[in-house]
Protein backbone atom coordinates (compact mmCIF):
# COMPACT_ATOMS: atom_id res chain seq x y z
CA UNK A 1 0.00 0.00 0.00
CA UNK A 2 2.74 1.98 1.04
CA UNK A 3 3.55 3.18 -2.53
CA UNK A 4 0.20 4.63 -3.99
CA UNK A 5 1.16 7.74 -2.98
CA UNK A 6 4.08 9.45 -0.72
CA UNK A 7 0.96 12.01 1.01
CA UNK A 8 1.82 11.02 4.43
CA UNK A 9 -1.86 12.36 5.72
CA UNK A 10 -3.40 10.04 3.48
CA UNK A 11 -1.90 6.79 4.28
CA UNK A 12 -1.70 7.49 7.76
CA UNK A 13 -5.69 8.43 7.45
CA UNK A 14 -6.11 5.54 4.89
CA UNK A 15 -4.65 3.28 7.74
CA UNK A 16 -6.33 4.43 10.76
CA UNK A 17 -9.88 3.82 8.73
CA UNK A 18 -8.61 0.25 7.59
CA UNK A 19 -7.92 -0.62 10.83
CA UNK A 20 -11.41 0.65 12.23
CA UNK A 21 -13.36 -1.07 9.81
CA UNK A 22 -11.32 -4.11 9.11
CA UNK A 23 -11.37 -5.10 5.26
CA UNK A 24 -10.21 -7.98 3.91
CA UNK A 25 -8.19 -6.04 1.31
CA UNK A 26 -7.42 -2.18 -0.09
CA UNK A 27 -7.65 -1.31 -3.22
CA UNK A 28 -6.37 2.35 -4.94
CA UNK A 29 -8.99 3.21 -7.83
CA UNK A 30 -6.66 4.65 -10.54
CA UNK A 31 -9.71 5.79 -13.29
CA UNK A 32 -8.68 3.27 -16.19
CA UNK A 33 -10.47 1.68 -18.83
CA UNK A 34 -9.16 -1.73 -17.17
CA UNK A 35 -10.28 -1.34 -13.53
CA UNK A 36 -13.61 -0.45 -14.38
CA UNK A 37 -14.29 -3.07 -16.13
CA UNK A 38 -12.91 -5.30 -13.30
CA UNK A 39 -15.23 -3.65 -10.98
CA UNK A 40 -18.09 -4.78 -13.36
CA UNK A 41 -17.66 -7.93 -13.90
CA UNK A 42 -17.05 -8.79 -10.38
CA UNK A 43 -20.72 -6.64 -9.44
CA UNK A 44 -21.75 -9.23 -12.36
CA UNK A 45 -20.77 -12.48 -10.15
CA UNK A 46 -21.91 -11.06 -6.89
CA UNK A 47 -25.18 -9.73 -8.49
CA UNK A 48 -24.75 -5.93 -7.32
CA UNK A 49 -25.22 -5.40 -11.02
CA UNK A 50 -27.17 -6.98 -13.74
CA UNK A 51 -25.79 -6.57 -17.46
CA UNK A 52 -28.39 -4.75 -19.41
CA UNK A 53 -28.58 -5.31 -23.24
CA UNK A 54 -25.30 -4.81 -24.64
CA UNK A 55 -26.59 -4.24 -28.35
CA UNK A 56 -29.56 -1.55 -27.02
CA UNK A 57 -27.57 0.01 -24.00
CA UNK A 58 -24.02 -0.89 -24.40
CA UNK A 59 -21.94 -0.12 -21.22
CA UNK A 60 -25.45 -0.03 -19.07
CA UNK A 61 -26.33 -1.93 -16.17
CA UNK A 62 -29.37 -2.01 -13.94
CA UNK A 63 -29.23 -2.19 -9.84
CA UNK A 64 -31.44 -2.80 -7.41
CA UNK A 65 -31.07 -0.83 -3.76
CA UNK A 66 -32.71 -2.65 -0.53
CA UNK A 67 -35.83 -1.63 -0.16
CA UNK A 68 -35.51 0.89 2.26
CA UNK A 69 -32.72 2.46 0.94
CA UNK A 70 -34.31 4.05 -1.70
CA UNK A 71 -33.73 7.89 -0.47
CA UNK A 72 -32.17 10.45 0.85
CA UNK A 73 -32.43 10.03 4.90
CA UNK A 74 -32.27 13.39 6.20
CA UNK A 75 -33.64 12.37 9.38
CA UNK A 76 -30.30 10.45 9.92
CA UNK A 77 -28.05 13.43 8.40
CA UNK A 78 -26.38 15.25 11.00
CA UNK A 79 -23.89 18.33 11.11
CA UNK A 80 -21.60 17.84 14.10
CA UNK A 81 -20.01 20.73 15.13
CA UNK A 82 -18.47 21.62 18.47
CA UNK A 83 -21.41 24.36 19.08
CA UNK A 84 -24.84 23.26 18.44
CA UNK A 85 -25.13 27.01 17.35
CA UNK A 86 -23.30 26.35 14.65
CA UNK A 87 -25.42 24.20 12.73
CA UNK A 88 -28.57 26.03 13.35
CA UNK A 89 -31.99 25.37 14.02
CA UNK A 90 -32.80 23.57 10.67
CA UNK A 91 -30.10 20.99 10.86
CA UNK A 92 -30.04 17.53 12.81
CA UNK A 93 -26.90 18.24 15.16
CA UNK A 94 -24.67 15.81 16.90
CA UNK A 95 -21.31 16.78 19.17
CA UNK A 96 -18.50 15.60 17.10
CA UNK A 97 -17.33 13.50 20.14
CA UNK A 98 -20.68 12.00 20.17
CA UNK A 99 -20.84 11.17 16.35
CA UNK A 100 -17.18 9.92 15.79
CA UNK A 101 -18.15 7.03 19.06
CA UNK A 102 -22.00 6.30 17.65
CA UNK A 103 -20.53 5.52 14.21
CA UNK A 104 -17.37 3.95 15.38
CA UNK A 105 -19.64 0.88 16.62
CA UNK A 106 -21.09 0.85 13.25
CA UNK A 107 -17.92 1.19 11.54
CA UNK A 108 -15.87 -0.93 13.48
CA UNK A 109 -15.11 -4.66 11.71
CA UNK A 110 -18.21 -3.37 9.01
CA UNK A 111 -15.87 -4.08 5.78
CA UNK A 112 -14.80 -7.98 6.95
CA UNK A 113 -14.56 -9.92 4.12
CA UNK A 114 -15.10 -7.03 1.60
CA UNK A 115 -12.48 -4.82 -0.13
CA UNK A 116 -11.79 -1.11 0.69
CA UNK A 117 -11.82 0.96 -2.41
CA UNK A 118 -9.77 4.43 -2.05
CA UNK A 119 -10.78 6.84 -4.59
CA UNK A 120 -9.27 10.08 -4.95
CA UNK A 121 -11.75 12.23 -6.48
CA UNK A 122 -11.89 16.11 -7.73
CA UNK A 123 -14.82 17.85 -7.14
CA UNK A 124 -14.25 20.35 -10.94
CA UNK A 125 -11.41 20.14 -13.30
CA UNK A 126 -8.30 18.82 -12.04
CA UNK A 127 -6.38 20.80 -10.55
CA UNK A 128 -8.38 24.05 -11.05
CA UNK A 129 -7.95 26.31 -8.42
CA UNK A 130 -11.87 26.25 -7.65
CA UNK A 131 -11.97 22.90 -7.44
CA UNK A 132 -11.84 20.25 -4.34
CA UNK A 133 -10.53 16.95 -3.52
CA UNK A 134 -11.96 14.48 -1.83
CA UNK A 135 -10.91 11.03 -0.87
CA UNK A 136 -13.74 8.15 -0.35
CA UNK A 137 -13.34 5.16 1.27
CA UNK A 138 -15.77 2.57 0.44
CA UNK A 139 -16.95 -1.42 0.67
CA UNK A 140 -19.57 -1.02 -1.85
CA UNK A 141 -18.29 -0.97 -5.79
CA UNK A 142 -21.73 0.40 -7.18
CA UNK A 143 -20.49 3.72 -4.79
CA UNK A 144 -16.91 3.27 -6.94
CA UNK A 145 -18.98 2.65 -10.31
CA UNK A 146 -20.87 5.39 -9.77
CA UNK A 147 -17.82 7.60 -8.23
CA UNK A 148 -16.36 7.27 -11.84
CA UNK A 149 -19.18 8.46 -13.69
CA UNK A 150 -20.13 11.43 -11.56
CA UNK A 151 -16.81 12.85 -10.00
CA UNK A 152 -13.06 13.10 -11.90
CA UNK A 153 -11.19 10.21 -10.06
CA UNK A 154 -7.89 8.33 -10.15
CA UNK A 155 -4.48 8.97 -10.32
CA UNK A 156 -4.86 12.50 -11.53
CA UNK A 157 -5.94 13.20 -8.73
CA UNK A 158 -4.32 11.68 -6.66
CA UNK A 159 -0.93 13.30 -8.11
CA UNK A 160 -3.08 16.76 -7.39
CA UNK A 161 -3.60 15.82 -4.00
CA UNK A 162 -0.39 15.05 -3.26
CA UNK A 163 0.36 18.73 -4.40
CA UNK A 164 -2.25 20.19 -2.46
CA UNK A 165 -2.00 17.93 0.88
CA UNK A 166 -5.61 19.21 1.61
CA UNK A 167 -8.63 16.75 1.10
CA UNK A 168 -12.19 16.20 2.37
CA UNK A 169 -11.99 12.72 4.34
CA UNK A 170 -14.84 10.68 3.23
CA UNK A 171 -15.64 7.61 5.10
CA UNK A 172 -18.08 5.18 3.42
CA UNK A 173 -19.58 1.99 4.45
CA UNK A 174 -22.42 0.07 3.20
CA UNK A 175 -22.42 -1.89 6.58
CA UNK A 176 -25.57 -4.04 7.10
CA UNK A 177 -27.78 -1.67 4.89
CA UNK A 178 -29.78 -1.45 8.08
CA UNK A 179 -31.84 1.91 8.50
CA UNK A 180 -31.70 1.32 12.13
CA UNK A 181 -27.95 1.33 11.79
CA UNK A 182 -27.77 4.33 9.27
CA UNK A 183 -25.81 7.33 9.78
CA UNK A 184 -24.75 10.52 7.11
CA UNK A 185 -21.99 12.68 9.33
CA UNK A 186 -20.71 15.69 8.40
CA UNK A 187 -17.62 17.49 10.28
CA UNK A 188 -16.92 20.59 9.11
CA UNK A 189 -14.49 21.45 11.03
CA UNK A 190 -13.08 18.37 10.68
CA UNK A 191 -13.20 18.48 6.47
CA UNK A 192 -14.44 15.11 7.37
CA UNK A 193 -17.63 12.88 6.51
CA UNK A 194 -18.73 9.83 7.73
CA UNK A 195 -21.71 7.57 6.17
CA UNK A 196 -23.15 4.21 7.34
CA UNK A 197 -25.78 1.81 6.62
CA UNK A 198 -26.97 3.06 3.18
CA UNK A 199 -25.99 2.34 -0.32
CA UNK A 200 -28.30 5.54 -2.00
CA UNK A 201 -27.20 8.05 -4.13
CA UNK A 202 -26.92 11.08 -2.05
CA UNK A 203 -26.19 9.31 1.34
CA UNK A 204 -22.86 7.04 -0.29
CA UNK A 205 -21.97 9.31 -3.02
CA UNK A 206 -20.02 11.14 -0.60
CA UNK A 207 -18.77 13.30 -3.09
CA UNK A 208 -22.23 14.97 -4.15
CA UNK A 209 -24.29 16.95 -1.87
CA UNK A 210 -22.17 15.61 1.06
CA UNK A 211 -18.81 17.11 -0.12
CA UNK A 212 -20.16 19.53 -2.88
CA UNK A 213 -22.94 21.42 -0.90
CA UNK A 214 -22.97 21.06 3.03
CA UNK A 215 -19.21 20.66 3.42
CA UNK A 216 -18.44 22.96 0.24
CA UNK A 217 -21.20 25.39 1.41
CA UNK A 218 -19.22 25.87 5.16
CA UNK A 219 -16.50 25.86 2.98
CA UNK A 220 -17.81 28.91 0.65
CA UNK A 221 -18.53 31.22 3.67
CA UNK A 222 -15.12 30.99 5.17
CA UNK A 223 -13.81 31.56 1.22
CA UNK A 224 -16.42 34.20 0.12
CA UNK A 225 -17.94 32.10 -2.74
CA UNK A 226 -21.45 30.40 -2.72
CA UNK A 227 -21.63 26.26 -3.50
CA UNK A 228 -25.64 25.95 -4.28
CA UNK A 229 -28.58 22.94 -5.31
CA UNK A 230 -28.29 24.81 -8.71
CA UNK A 231 -28.87 23.82 -12.22
CA UNK A 232 -26.58 25.97 -14.94
CA UNK A 233 -27.21 26.34 -18.25
CA UNK A 234 -26.72 28.31 -21.17
CA UNK A 235 -29.06 30.02 -23.54
CA UNK A 236 -27.70 31.00 -27.36
CA UNK A 237 -29.45 33.66 -28.65
CA UNK A 238 -29.72 33.51 -32.43
CA UNK A 239 -26.66 35.84 -32.80
CA UNK A 240 -24.67 33.56 -30.72
CA UNK A 241 -24.19 35.30 -27.91
CA UNK A 242 -24.62 32.60 -24.99
CA UNK A 243 -26.64 34.17 -21.26
CA UNK A 244 -25.86 31.87 -18.57
CA UNK A 245 -28.77 31.45 -15.75
CA UNK A 246 -28.38 29.30 -12.29
CA UNK A 247 -31.97 27.74 -11.02
CA UNK A 248 -32.72 26.55 -7.38
CA UNK A 249 -35.50 23.91 -7.19
CA UNK A 250 -35.77 21.46 -4.35
CA UNK A 251 -34.96 17.64 -5.43
CA UNK A 252 -37.26 16.27 -8.19
CA UNK A 253 -38.32 19.55 -9.45
CA UNK A 254 -36.71 20.61 -12.51
CA UNK A 255 -33.71 21.14 -12.23
CA UNK A 256 -32.39 18.05 -14.92
CA UNK A 257 -35.18 18.43 -16.68
CA UNK A 258 -34.70 22.81 -17.26
CA UNK A 259 -30.89 21.97 -17.61
CA UNK A 260 -31.47 20.62 -20.94
CA UNK A 261 -34.31 21.43 -22.67
CA UNK A 262 -35.25 21.91 -26.32
CA UNK A 263 -36.79 25.24 -27.39
CA UNK A 264 -40.59 24.01 -28.46
CA UNK A 265 -41.93 24.36 -32.00
CA UNK A 266 -43.05 27.56 -32.01
CA UNK A 267 -40.01 29.21 -31.18
CA UNK A 268 -37.44 27.19 -33.15
CA UNK A 269 -37.98 30.10 -35.69
CA UNK A 270 -36.06 32.45 -33.43
CA UNK A 271 -32.73 29.79 -33.40
CA UNK A 272 -32.67 29.51 -29.71
CA UNK A 273 -30.29 26.75 -28.74
CA UNK A 274 -29.79 25.32 -24.92
CA UNK A 275 -26.17 24.19 -23.54
CA UNK A 276 -25.83 22.27 -20.35
CA UNK A 277 -23.74 23.23 -17.35
CA UNK A 278 -24.79 21.33 -14.86
CA UNK A 279 -28.17 19.50 -13.45
CA UNK A 280 -27.62 19.87 -10.00
CA UNK A 281 -24.98 22.08 -8.09
CA UNK A 282 -23.23 25.01 -8.72
CA UNK A 283 -20.32 26.58 -7.05
CA UNK A 284 -20.16 30.39 -7.80
CA UNK A 285 -17.75 33.14 -6.96
CA UNK A 286 -17.37 36.83 -7.74
CA UNK A 287 -14.42 37.14 -10.48
CA UNK A 288 -11.89 40.18 -10.98
CA UNK A 289 -14.26 41.30 -13.15
CA UNK A 290 -17.24 42.03 -10.62
CA UNK A 291 -19.33 39.38 -11.46
CA UNK A 292 -20.32 35.79 -10.53
CA UNK A 293 -18.82 32.96 -12.13
CA UNK A 294 -20.31 29.28 -11.56
CA UNK A 295 -19.04 25.67 -12.40
CA UNK A 296 -20.68 23.04 -12.18
CA UNK A 297 -18.14 20.48 -9.58
CA UNK A 298 -20.04 17.21 -10.82
CA UNK A 299 -18.47 14.92 -14.09
CA UNK A 300 -21.86 13.23 -14.35
CA UNK A 301 -26.06 12.96 -14.08
CA UNK A 302 -27.77 11.39 -11.04
CA UNK A 303 -30.97 11.81 -12.39
CA UNK A 304 -34.39 10.82 -11.50
CA UNK A 305 -35.70 8.38 -14.26
CA UNK A 306 -39.57 8.35 -13.88
CA UNK A 307 -41.21 10.70 -16.47
CA UNK A 308 -38.25 11.14 -18.07
CA UNK A 309 -38.93 10.48 -22.17
CA UNK A 310 -38.47 11.76 -25.51
CA UNK A 311 -41.64 14.33 -25.05
CA UNK A 312 -40.06 15.91 -21.95
CA UNK A 313 -36.40 15.19 -21.84
CA UNK A 314 -34.56 14.29 -25.62
CA UNK A 315 -31.59 15.19 -24.18
CA UNK A 316 -31.17 12.58 -21.71
CA UNK A 317 -33.03 10.07 -23.34
CA UNK A 318 -29.92 10.09 -25.70
CA UNK A 319 -27.31 10.49 -22.68
CA UNK A 320 -28.27 7.56 -20.89
CA UNK A 321 -28.58 5.22 -23.83
CA UNK A 322 -24.45 4.22 -22.92
CA UNK A 323 -22.35 4.06 -20.02
CA UNK A 324 -25.40 4.68 -17.60
CA UNK A 325 -25.92 2.44 -13.91
CA UNK A 326 -29.90 2.61 -13.43
CA UNK A 327 -30.93 2.35 -10.28
CA UNK A 328 -34.45 0.84 -9.30
CA UNK A 329 -35.98 0.63 -12.67
CA UNK A 330 -38.15 -1.91 -14.38
CA UNK A 331 -36.23 -4.85 -15.52
CA UNK A 332 -37.60 -5.66 -19.42
CA UNK A 333 -37.63 -9.09 -20.87
CA UNK A 334 -35.45 -7.93 -23.59
CA UNK A 335 -33.06 -6.69 -21.21
CA UNK A 336 -33.53 -3.52 -21.82
CA UNK A 337 -35.39 -1.26 -19.03
CA UNK A 338 -38.39 0.90 -18.05
CA UNK A 339 -40.08 3.26 -15.19
CA UNK A 340 -43.38 5.19 -15.45
CA UNK A 341 -43.26 7.60 -17.55
CA UNK A 342 -40.82 6.24 -20.11
CA UNK A 343 -41.01 6.00 -23.97
CA UNK A 344 -43.05 3.11 -25.35
CA UNK A 345 -45.82 1.48 -23.55
CA UNK A 346 -45.42 -0.27 -19.89
CA UNK A 347 -43.68 -3.84 -20.79
CA UNK A 348 -46.78 -6.92 -20.76
CA UNK A 349 -44.53 -8.36 -18.03
CA UNK A 350 -40.97 -7.35 -16.55
CA UNK A 351 -39.17 -7.43 -13.02
CA UNK A 352 -40.08 -4.51 -11.08
CA UNK A 353 -37.55 -2.49 -8.87
CA UNK A 354 -37.83 -5.22 -5.94
CA UNK A 355 -36.85 -8.29 -8.15
CA UNK A 356 -40.26 -9.25 -8.07
CA UNK A 357 -42.42 -10.36 -11.24
CA UNK A 358 -44.24 -7.40 -12.11
CA UNK A 359 -47.02 -6.36 -14.67
CA UNK A 360 -49.23 -3.08 -15.56
CA UNK A 361 -52.18 -2.43 -13.66
CA UNK A 362 -51.14 -4.69 -10.71
CA UNK A 363 -52.40 -3.38 -6.95
CA UNK A 364 -51.72 -4.27 -3.66
CA UNK A 365 -53.82 -5.46 -1.16
CA UNK A 366 -55.34 -2.07 -0.69
CA UNK A 367 -55.98 -2.11 -4.37
CA UNK A 368 -53.19 0.49 -4.74
CA UNK A 369 -51.37 0.41 -7.86
CA UNK A 370 -47.47 -1.36 -7.53
CA UNK A 371 -44.96 1.00 -9.47
CA UNK A 372 -42.96 -0.92 -11.47
CA UNK A 373 -40.02 1.41 -11.23
CA UNK A 374 -39.24 3.11 -7.43
CA UNK A 375 -40.61 7.09 -8.11
CA UNK A 376 -36.81 7.83 -6.64
CA UNK A 377 -35.66 5.47 -9.65
CA UNK A 378 -32.24 7.07 -10.81
CA UNK A 379 -29.43 6.72 -13.67
CA UNK A 380 -26.22 7.89 -13.48
CA UNK A 381 -24.72 8.96 -16.80
CA UNK A 382 -21.39 11.04 -17.61
CA UNK A 383 -22.23 14.70 -18.65
CA UNK A 384 -20.13 14.18 -21.90
CA UNK A 385 -23.13 12.13 -23.50
CA UNK A 386 -25.22 14.73 -23.43
CA UNK A 387 -25.48 16.22 -27.00
CA UNK A 388 -26.28 19.64 -25.10
CA UNK A 389 -22.70 19.18 -23.04
CA UNK A 390 -21.30 22.90 -22.99
CA UNK A 391 -18.04 23.40 -24.52
CA UNK A 392 -17.42 25.27 -21.12
CA UNK A 393 -17.51 22.23 -18.63
CA UNK A 394 -14.02 21.36 -18.74
CA UNK A 395 -12.84 24.88 -18.31
CA UNK A 396 -11.86 25.65 -14.76
CA UNK A 397 -13.18 29.09 -15.13
CA UNK A 398 -16.69 28.14 -15.46
CA UNK A 399 -19.42 30.72 -17.02
CA UNK A 400 -20.73 34.38 -16.02
CA UNK A 401 -24.19 34.06 -14.98
CA UNK A 402 -26.39 36.80 -15.72
CA UNK A 403 -29.79 35.40 -13.69
CA UNK A 404 -30.55 33.18 -10.37
CA UNK A 405 -33.97 31.73 -10.37
CA UNK A 406 -35.73 29.62 -7.48
CA UNK A 407 -38.30 27.80 -7.79
CA UNK A 408 -40.75 24.79 -6.28
CA UNK A 409 -43.64 22.76 -6.38
CA UNK A 410 -46.52 25.11 -4.98
CA UNK A 411 -49.87 23.82 -6.47
CA UNK A 412 -52.08 27.33 -5.94
CA UNK A 413 -49.81 30.18 -4.36
CA UNK A 414 -46.71 31.24 -7.21
CA UNK A 415 -47.14 32.66 -10.40
CA UNK A 416 -45.33 31.52 -12.94
CA UNK A 417 -42.76 34.06 -12.78
CA UNK A 418 -41.71 37.05 -10.93
CA UNK A 419 -39.18 39.37 -10.75
CA UNK A 420 -37.21 40.20 -7.09
CA UNK A 421 -37.13 44.60 -6.55
CA UNK A 422 -33.16 43.97 -6.05
CA UNK A 423 -31.03 41.75 -4.46
CA UNK A 424 -31.89 41.58 -1.11
CA UNK A 425 -35.18 41.35 -1.75
CA UNK A 426 -34.01 38.21 -4.49
CA UNK A 427 -32.60 36.90 -0.98
CA UNK A 428 -35.59 37.37 1.05
CA UNK A 429 -37.71 35.90 -1.78
CA UNK A 430 -35.25 32.67 -1.50
CA UNK A 431 -35.14 32.40 1.83
CA UNK A 432 -38.99 32.47 2.10
CA UNK A 433 -39.48 29.94 -0.65
CA UNK A 434 -41.08 26.49 0.17
CA UNK A 435 -41.97 23.40 -2.30
CA UNK A 436 -44.15 20.14 -1.65
CA UNK A 437 -42.16 17.12 -0.73
CA UNK A 438 -41.58 14.29 -3.22
CA UNK A 439 -39.73 10.95 -3.34
CA UNK A 440 -35.97 12.39 -3.33
CA UNK A 441 -36.29 12.49 0.32
CA UNK A 442 -38.29 10.41 3.04
CA UNK A 443 -41.46 11.75 4.45
CA UNK A 444 -44.98 12.75 3.62
CA UNK A 445 -44.94 13.51 0.23
CA UNK A 446 -46.94 16.59 -1.09
CA UNK A 447 -46.71 18.49 2.12
CA UNK A 448 -45.34 21.81 1.97
CA UNK A 449 -42.30 22.84 3.81
CA UNK A 450 -39.90 25.46 3.52
CA UNK A 451 -36.76 25.08 1.82
CA UNK A 452 -34.70 28.19 1.28
CA UNK A 453 -32.54 28.48 -1.92
CA UNK A 454 -33.42 24.88 -2.43
CA UNK A 455 -30.86 24.13 -0.04
CA UNK A 456 -32.87 23.27 3.84
CA UNK A 457 -31.34 19.50 3.76
CA UNK A 458 -27.41 20.65 1.91
CA UNK A 459 -26.67 23.85 4.51
CA UNK A 460 -23.20 23.21 6.33
CA UNK A 461 -23.82 25.88 8.87
CA UNK A 462 -26.83 28.02 10.73
CA UNK A 463 -28.52 29.33 7.66
CA UNK A 464 -29.07 32.64 9.54
CA UNK A 465 -25.68 32.99 8.78
CA UNK A 466 -26.09 31.39 5.07
CA UNK A 467 -28.78 34.13 4.59
CA UNK A 468 -26.55 36.48 6.12
CA UNK A 469 -23.13 35.23 3.52
CA UNK A 470 -25.65 35.16 0.64
CA UNK A 471 -26.99 39.19 1.79
CA UNK A 472 -23.25 39.89 1.63
CA UNK A 473 -22.22 38.30 -1.53
CA UNK A 474 -24.75 40.72 -3.26
CA UNK A 475 -22.93 43.69 -2.12
CA UNK A 476 -19.39 42.17 -3.48
CA UNK A 477 -20.51 42.00 -7.29
CA UNK A 478 -20.51 45.39 -9.16
CA UNK A 479 -23.78 44.13 -11.44
CA UNK A 480 -25.47 41.18 -9.23
CA UNK A 481 -27.40 39.17 -11.29
CA UNK A 482 -30.96 39.60 -11.19
CA UNK A 483 -33.04 37.41 -8.65
CA UNK A 484 -36.15 35.38 -10.22
CA UNK A 485 -38.86 32.98 -8.60
CA UNK A 486 -40.33 30.39 -11.12
CA UNK A 487 -43.38 27.85 -10.52
CA UNK A 488 -44.04 25.50 -13.24
CA UNK A 489 -46.44 23.22 -11.40
CA UNK A 490 -49.60 25.62 -10.22
CA UNK A 491 -52.27 23.65 -11.30
CA UNK A 492 -56.43 24.31 -11.92
CA UNK A 493 -59.39 23.50 -9.87
CA UNK A 494 -59.50 19.51 -10.89
CA UNK A 495 -55.67 19.47 -10.59
CA UNK A 496 -54.42 19.84 -13.74
CA UNK A 497 -51.23 21.44 -14.34
CA UNK A 498 -51.94 24.90 -15.81
CA UNK A 499 -48.36 24.91 -17.23
CA UNK A 500 -47.18 22.52 -19.75
CA UNK A 501 -43.72 22.92 -18.20
CA UNK A 502 -40.62 21.14 -20.15
CA UNK A 503 -39.11 23.08 -22.85
CA UNK A 504 -41.89 25.55 -22.83
CA UNK A 505 -40.31 26.61 -19.93
CA UNK A 506 -37.96 28.47 -22.56
CA UNK A 507 -41.00 31.40 -22.68
CA UNK A 508 -40.40 32.00 -19.16
CA UNK A 509 -36.66 32.13 -19.55
CA UNK A 510 -37.11 34.57 -22.82
CA UNK A 511 -39.05 36.83 -20.54
CA UNK A 512 -35.83 36.70 -17.85
CA UNK A 513 -33.50 37.30 -20.38
CA UNK A 514 -35.44 40.12 -21.57
CA UNK A 515 -35.56 41.61 -18.42
CA UNK A 516 -32.08 41.05 -17.85
CA UNK A 517 -30.89 42.94 -20.89
CA UNK A 518 -33.77 46.26 -20.35
CA UNK A 519 -35.83 44.95 -23.03
CA UNK A 520 -39.16 44.42 -21.71
CA UNK A 521 -41.22 46.04 -19.04
CA UNK A 522 -43.13 44.71 -16.20
CA UNK A 523 -45.63 45.13 -14.07
CA UNK A 524 -45.46 45.59 -10.09
CA UNK A 525 -46.60 43.68 -7.68
CA UNK A 526 -46.65 43.16 -3.77
CA UNK A 527 -44.79 39.94 -4.25
CA UNK A 528 -42.35 41.35 -7.19
CA UNK A 529 -42.13 42.10 -10.98
CA UNK A 530 -44.77 39.95 -12.92
CA UNK A 531 -44.60 39.86 -16.91
CA UNK A 532 -47.31 41.74 -19.01
CA UNK A 533 -48.78 38.81 -20.40
CA UNK A 534 -47.88 40.03 -23.79
CA UNK A 535 -44.44 39.72 -23.07
CA UNK A 536 -44.17 36.04 -23.22
CA UNK A 537 -44.32 34.79 -26.62
CA UNK A 538 -46.93 31.68 -26.79
CA UNK A 539 -46.22 31.49 -30.24
CA UNK A 540 -47.13 27.84 -31.07
CA UNK A 541 -48.55 27.14 -27.81
CA UNK A 542 -52.47 26.51 -27.29
CA UNK A 543 -53.41 27.48 -24.08
CA UNK A 544 -56.93 27.11 -23.18
CA UNK A 545 -57.80 31.06 -23.07
CA UNK A 546 -57.52 32.92 -19.91
CA UNK A 547 -54.56 30.49 -18.86
CA UNK A 548 -51.95 32.69 -18.53
CA UNK A 549 -53.19 35.32 -16.52
CA UNK A 550 -54.66 32.49 -14.23
CA UNK A 551 -50.99 31.70 -14.29
CA UNK A 552 -49.68 35.33 -13.43
CA UNK A 553 -52.18 36.13 -10.80
CA UNK A 554 -51.26 37.41 -7.55
CA UNK A 555 -53.93 36.30 -5.33
CA UNK A 556 -53.80 38.61 -1.97
CA UNK A 557 -55.78 35.90 0.41
CA UNK A 558 -53.22 33.23 -0.24
CA UNK A 559 -50.39 35.41 0.08
CA UNK A 560 -51.84 36.91 3.57
CA UNK A 561 -51.84 33.03 4.61
CA UNK A 562 -48.31 32.39 3.35
CA UNK A 563 -46.82 35.36 5.37
CA UNK A 564 -47.83 33.28 8.54
CA UNK A 565 -45.76 30.42 7.52
CA UNK A 566 -43.18 32.91 6.33
CA UNK A 567 -42.95 34.42 9.72
CA UNK A 568 -43.07 31.20 11.66
CA UNK A 569 -40.26 30.02 9.93
CA UNK A 570 -38.25 33.32 10.08
CA UNK A 571 -38.61 33.05 13.90
CA UNK A 572 -37.17 29.85 14.70
CA UNK A 573 -33.38 31.73 13.98
CA UNK A 574 -34.18 34.13 16.38
CA UNK A 575 -31.72 37.12 16.68
CA UNK A 576 -29.64 35.58 14.27
CA UNK A 577 -32.03 36.64 11.52
CA UNK A 578 -30.48 39.15 9.59
CA UNK A 579 -32.16 42.58 10.22
CA UNK A 580 -32.63 43.06 6.60
CA UNK A 581 -34.86 39.84 6.33
CA UNK A 582 -37.28 41.00 8.79
CA UNK A 583 -37.92 44.47 6.78
CA UNK A 584 -38.31 42.90 3.64
CA UNK A 585 -40.74 40.85 5.90
CA UNK A 586 -42.58 43.81 7.11
CA UNK A 587 -42.69 45.66 3.73
CA UNK A 588 -44.70 42.70 1.92
CA UNK A 589 -47.02 42.49 4.53
CA UNK A 590 -47.67 46.71 3.69
CA UNK A 591 -47.62 45.98 0.59
CA UNK A 592 -50.04 43.16 0.65
CA UNK A 593 -52.40 45.18 3.07
CA UNK A 594 -52.72 47.67 0.58
CA UNK A 595 -52.78 45.64 -2.68
CA UNK A 596 -56.30 44.86 -4.03
P1 LIG B 1 -32.94 16.11 -8.20
O1 LIG B 1 -32.06 15.30 -9.06
O2 LIG B 1 -33.64 15.30 -7.17
O3 LIG B 1 -32.24 17.28 -7.57
O4 LIG B 1 -34.17 16.62 -9.11
P2 LIG B 1 -34.32 17.72 -10.26
O5 LIG B 1 -34.59 19.05 -9.64
O6 LIG B 1 -33.18 17.64 -11.20
O7 LIG B 1 -35.68 17.28 -10.98
P3 LIG B 1 -35.94 16.61 -12.43
O8 LIG B 1 -35.57 17.53 -13.54
O9 LIG B 1 -35.33 15.28 -12.43
O10 LIG B 1 -37.52 16.47 -12.41
C1 LIG B 1 -38.20 15.76 -11.42
C2 LIG B 1 -39.61 15.46 -11.83
O11 LIG B 1 -40.30 16.67 -12.16
C3 LIG B 1 -39.69 14.56 -13.06
O12 LIG B 1 -40.66 13.58 -12.84
C4 LIG B 1 -40.09 15.49 -14.16
O13 LIG B 1 -40.86 14.83 -15.13
C5 LIG B 1 -40.89 16.57 -13.44
N1 LIG B 1 -40.75 17.87 -14.13
C6 LIG B 1 -39.61 18.45 -14.52
N2 LIG B 1 -39.83 19.63 -15.15
C7 LIG B 1 -41.18 19.79 -15.16
C8 LIG B 1 -42.04 20.82 -15.67
O14 LIG B 1 -41.63 21.82 -16.25
N3 LIG B 1 -43.37 20.63 -15.47
C9 LIG B 1 -43.86 19.53 -14.84
N4 LIG B 1 -45.18 19.44 -14.68
N5 LIG B 1 -43.08 18.55 -14.35
C10 LIG B 1 -41.76 18.67 -14.51
C1 LIG C 1 -31.41 15.17 -4.73
O1 LIG C 1 -32.09 14.48 -3.96
O2 LIG C 1 -31.43 16.42 -4.72
C2 LIG C 1 -30.56 14.52 -5.75
C3 LIG C 1 -30.35 13.09 -5.62
O3 LIG C 1 -30.02 15.18 -6.60
S1 LIG C 1 -29.22 12.71 -4.36
O4 LIG C 1 -27.92 12.47 -4.97
O5 LIG C 1 -29.70 11.50 -3.72
O6 LIG C 1 -29.13 13.79 -3.43
MN1 LIG D 1 -30.50 17.41 -6.38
Amino acid sequence: MTSHTHSKKLKDWVTKMAKLCEPDGIVWINGSEGERRQLEKECLESGELIQLNQEKLPGCFLHRTAKDDVARTEHLTYICTRKKHDAGPTNNWMSPRTAYAKAKEIFRGAMRGRTMYVIPFSMGPVGSPFSKIGVELTDSKYVVLNMLIMTRAGDAVLRQLEKEDHFTKCLHSKAELDINKRLILHFPEDNTIWSVGSGYGGNALLGKKCLSLRIASYLARRERWLAEHMLIMGIEEPNGHIEYIAAAFPSACGKTNLAMLIPPEGLKVKGYRIWTVGDDIAWMRVDSDGTLWAINPEAGFFGVAPGTNSKSNPMMVETIKKDTIYTNVVLKPDGTVWWEGADGPAPAEGIDWQGRPWKPGMTDAQGNPVLGAHPNSRFTAPIRNCPSASFRVEQHHGVPISAIIFGGRREHLAPLVYEAFNWQHGVFVAAAMASERTAAQFGKLGEVRRDPMAMLPFCGYNMADYFRHWLAMGKRMVKPPKIFHVNWFRTDESGKFLWPGFGENLRVLEWILDRCNNKVRAVGSPIGHIPFASDIDLTGLELVPGTLDKLLEVRKADWMEEIKGIKQFFKIFKKDLPEELWLEFESLNQRLKIYE
